[in-house]
């Protein structure tokens, strides 16, 4: 098959990449002329395990390649981002570019997919009217639809290839045209439905998850309260065979989980009462760390704190609506110097390269990403150029006993 994919991001460049791999002719649109250039020498510009060598293989072979517009093809892939807005409505701008710009090359009998994320409706409402202003009829001289990837960063590759995915089409014919498309790598299973059931499956997933993550957010305030220790408590919880607590921490951040529960409230936002609410939970968690930090540093002129870890989650680089950027924030707002260390992450001015600069004449360790590497930290190292040796776990990485056998002072989010 020949596949025109637009937008070559964290989703489109390893999706483009992997029908490659199967053997598809696959051309590539991106309107950043930086990820275009790396395409044509066979390099990215993100990062991701793995994808690095697929693109230089199948780009060396002749399979994959980059163009500025859109090209004729059997298939069409949209995977551009659906970023939202200051009103937390959704921004379909892009999605709505990416669609008018292969109207031109349609021809019948195309297949037209939808990745991105998007409010329910996207496909019928917004992107059918586009598309038939070809002249071609939806879901009789095009088979069209939206197929959402459920891909963890890190993981893309094994992912794209293992996970189940839903192939949700404008009428039956065109989600099964949809899933003979994603056969062709694709081990997983694949489940047919409509459009709208698409959409609105790939928002519960992450809305599910943020739900449940406030859930434990919660717990770990109602706890410090308690005088309990959640993390205790959650783990004895999990034991239940049907009980599973997620993990509290300094807020939800990245693209999806933060923001994908906001696609629903927008559409119905009097009913999607409890999904709102545990938005705006998440959302209060940093202030909430930031109110420990202010407990933990009561007395002492000029404090210093130093952020251990800056991204959204563990052991990879995306800073992207980290709630640990937010809780700087917050902090140099409350007049506390804030040093920061982050293995992941470099060319930052808000950054040390060097851990124990970051440390130095600190009164304060605030340990916010779980990365593997911090849990055998030097804490004695650290604690020897530190003003006060005090460590505030948000992730219940650190062992106390350690901290403590280091001379810190440990505190815990969700134990008080
Ligand atoms: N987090 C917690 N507590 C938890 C789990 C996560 O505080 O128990 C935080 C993380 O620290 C992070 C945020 O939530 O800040 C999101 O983390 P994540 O592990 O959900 O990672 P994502 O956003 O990269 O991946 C999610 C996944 N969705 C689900 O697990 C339902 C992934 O499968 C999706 O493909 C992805 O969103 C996406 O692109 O939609």
């Amino acid at each position: 098959m020949k596949l025109c994919v637009i937008g070559l991001g964290y989703i489109g460049l390893p999706t483009a990449a992997m029908f490659a791999s199967a053997g598809h002719q696959v051309v590539g649109v991106d309107k950043n002329e930086a990820v275009l250039s790396a395409l044509m020498e066979g390099r990215i510009v993100i990062e991701e395990e793995g994808l690095g060598q697929l693109v230089n293989d199948v780009v060396s072979q002749g399979l994959l390649s980059g163009s500025p517009v859109p090209v004729e093809a059997d298939v069409f892939l949209i995977a551009v981002p659906t970023p939202i807005q200051e009103n937390k409505g959704a921004d379909l701008s892009c999605v709505i570019a990416a669609t008018e710009s292969i109207v031109p090359f349609l021809r019948k009998g195309n297949i037209v997919i939808l990745e991105s994320t998007s409010p329910v409706g996207t496909v019928d409402e917004c992107m059918v009217p586009l598309l038939e202003s070809s002249g071609l009829s939806v879901g009789e001289d095009l088979y069209v639809g939206h197929s959402p990837e459920r891909v963890i960063p890190g993981q893309i590759l094994k992912e794209l290839v293992n996970n189940s995915r839903i192939a949700g089409g404008v009428n039956p014919a065109s989600a099964e045209k949809i899933a003979e498309v994603y056969r062709t790598f694709v081990k997983g299973e694949i489940f047919l439905t409509d459009t709208r059931t698409a959409e609105l499956c790939k928002l519960a997933e992450n809305t599910f998850r943020d739900v449940n993550i406030a859930f434990a957010n919660e717990l770990a305030i109602l706890c410090e309260n308690f005088g309990i220790n959640v993390w205790e408590a959650i783990a004895l919880c999990n034991k239940h065979p049907r009980v599973n607590i997620h993990q509290p921490g300094p807020g939800v951040g990245g693209h999806c989980i933060a923001v994908d529960p906001w696609f629903i409230v927008e559409k119905q936002p009097e009913t999607a009462v409890i999904i709102a609410t545990c938005r705006k939970t998440n959302d209060s968690m940093p202030a909430y760390v930031a109110t420990r930090v202010d407990g933990l540093l009561d007395g002492i002129d000029d404090p210093k704190v130093t952020m251990l870890g800056i991204t959204y989650k563990p052991n990879v680089g995306d800073v992207r609506e980290s709630p640990i950027l937010h809780l700087m924030e917050l902090l140099k707002e409350n007049g506390i110097e804030v040093s920061a260390y982050d293995p992941f992450v470099s060319g930052r001015d808000d950054l040390d390269e060097d851990i124990m600069n970051a440390a130095k004449d600190s009164d304060l360790l605030i340990l916010g990403v779980h990365h593997d590497r911090f849990r055998d930290l030097p804490l004695q190292q650290l604690g020897a150029v530190m003003r006060r040796k005090q460590i505030l776990d948000t992730r219940n990485a650190i062992q106390r006993i350690d901290a403590e056998r280091a001379g810190f002072f440990y505190a815990l989010l969700g134990e008080k």
